[in-house]
């Protein structure tokens, strides 16, 4: 059976200009503890007095998962790990020549000195250890096999085979964790990926099968460069494909929300699993086979994630998903309208991004000559933002333009210096683009109103 550590909290929050409060963390730390994660790596006490106080916190909610601090090799930051109550810690020093010669300045005969010399000492303060040979990946095998079995034998019970920069194919990845396993001393590998190339994922599992135990994730794949594995990824990937059925998945979808706000960090749309487009249809041939039955053009059952599936309305859209669309609001048309209807949803696709459920009743309505009385599920909303007295307006219109959501922006008068009117999926997009918006340079603060219902008025 698998393991994960979720390391969220300490490589996630080495993300380029992301940083979370203690609070924040305490958070994130619950929503772990409830997906059933095995570790949580809650920091490295030596960063910052604020990141050991909020290890100390975590360590002392008395969750289920291991908490393990992370550290250098050096006695303070390990006596650091210790004072913060954490169960574990996971001391790195690194391994590879170029590592040791250009940064660390050691050989290979002093560099085993220095780690078994700190894992010994960390044992003594009665922690679990884990030893990272950081840059495992480009290190020498027989040095590598080497040092990590000198650790074990210094009292570290898990190695943490480290692929720093991401250059592992899943193929390579399996025959050296093999071979690893091969040579160990009794213990427990982890794996811990980058995503350098896009493969973490792929060359975590390769890892797994090949015989490691457990693999490093965070939440949205934060991290150095470009992260590691994301993980809802790896828990919806071992769930479905690997029969784990051990963690919780039902978490999952909100605390890749949290991250995204309290990151400022926001997911592509096609991210797997948590990407607003995951269960979004578009071609007439996909839509047509979802409706008959959800299995043609799905991987997975969207509701094992509390998410509902969704069929985009444009150029691209067949009768099927029109009239289903249609239905949903109960909107009754004929034939002959049904085809109107897609007709000139096809011209409007030609010249727009996005069509809305607003736009669709409103073609109904002109194509019937009936007056529709609905209320779209999708969102609309005005948008009120004051800006800095040292911005320019404009320089904030600018930006707010360029959002694909936002339709028309308006100068005004009064507490507000801007309105923008904007049209979005649900409520969950509308948090995210004020999020998006709140982080224009010069945007001082925003309130937002949404629109219940809309009336076309006379005017040209
Ligand atoms: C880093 C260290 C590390 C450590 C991984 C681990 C890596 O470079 O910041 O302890 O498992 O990628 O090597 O994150
Ligand atoms: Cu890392």
């Amino acid at each position: 059976m698998i393991e994960i550590l979720d390391t969220t909290l300490r490589e996630g929050e080495q993300t380029p200009y992301v940083n979370f409060t203690i609070d924040e963390k305490l958070h994130i730390a619950r929503l772990l503890d409830q997906i059933g994660v095995d570790m949580i790596e809650a920091g490295d006490p030596s960063v910052s007095p604020n990141v050991a106080a909020a290890i100390e916190r975590i360590a002392s909610l008395g969750l289920q998962a291991e908490i393990v601090a992370h550290s250098i090799a050096s006695r303070p930051g390990i006596d650091r790990a210790k004072a913060c109550g954490a169960n574990r810690v996971a001391i790195f020093y690194a391994t590879s020549n170029i590592h040791l010669d250009a940064k660390l300045h050691k050989t290979q005969e002093q560099a085993i000195d220095i780690i078994t010399g700190h894992v010994a000492y960390a044992r003594g303060l009665g922690l679990k250890v884990r030893y990272t040979p950081e840059d495992a990946t480009r290190t020498d095998f027989e040095f590598l096999v080497r040092v990590c079995n000198a650790a074990l034998e210094a009292g570290a019970d898990r190695i943490s085979f480290a692929d720093t920069l991401g250059i592992m194919q899943p193929h390579i990845f399996y025959e050296r964790v093999c071979a690893l396993r091969e040579r160990l001393l009794p213990c427990k590998i982890d794996l811990h990926c980058h995503d350098d190339y896009g493969l973490a994922l792929a060359n975590a599992m390769a890892g797994i099968r090949a015989g490691a135990d457990c693999i490093h994730t965070t939440v949205n794949g934060l991290g150095e460069r470009t992260g590691i594995p994301d993980l809802a990824e790896t828990v919806v990937a071992f769930h479905n494909l690997e029969g784990v059925k051990k963690y919780n998945l039902e978490p999952l979808m909100s605390i890749s929300n949290y991250l995204e706000n309290v990151s400022g960090f926001f997911m592509a749309p096609n991210k797997p699993i948590t990407g607003q487009n995951a269960f979004t249809h578009k071609s007439g041939v996909h839509t047509n086979g979802v409706l008959k039955d959800p299995r043609t053009y799905e991987p997975f059952d969207p509701s094992i994630l509390g998410r509902e599936r969704k069929i985009v309305i444009d150029k691209y859209t067949g009768k099927s998903a029109v009239q289903s669309r249609l239905d949903e609001y109960g909107i009754e048309v004929s034939a002959a309208e049904l085809e109107v209807i897609v007709s000139r949803i096809k011209n409007i696709g030609d010249q727009r991004k996005q069509l809305f459920d607003t736009d669709i009743i409103e073609i109904a309505e002109h194509v019937t000559g009936r007056e529709i009385d609905v209320i779209p599920h999708d969102i609309s909303a005005l948008v009120m933002l004051e800006v800095e007295s040292h911005v320019y307006t404009s320089s904030v219109v600018r930006r707010l333009r360029g959002f694909a959501n936002v339709s028309n922006v308006y100068e005004i008068t009064g507490d507000y210096d801007i309105s923008a009117f904007v049209n979005v999926e649900n409520v969950m997009a509308l948090n995210n683009l004020i999020e998006e918006v709140r982080t224009v340079q010069g945007v001082k603060r925003t309130d937002t109103r949404m629109v219940l219902k809309k009336y076309n008025g006379n005017g040209k």
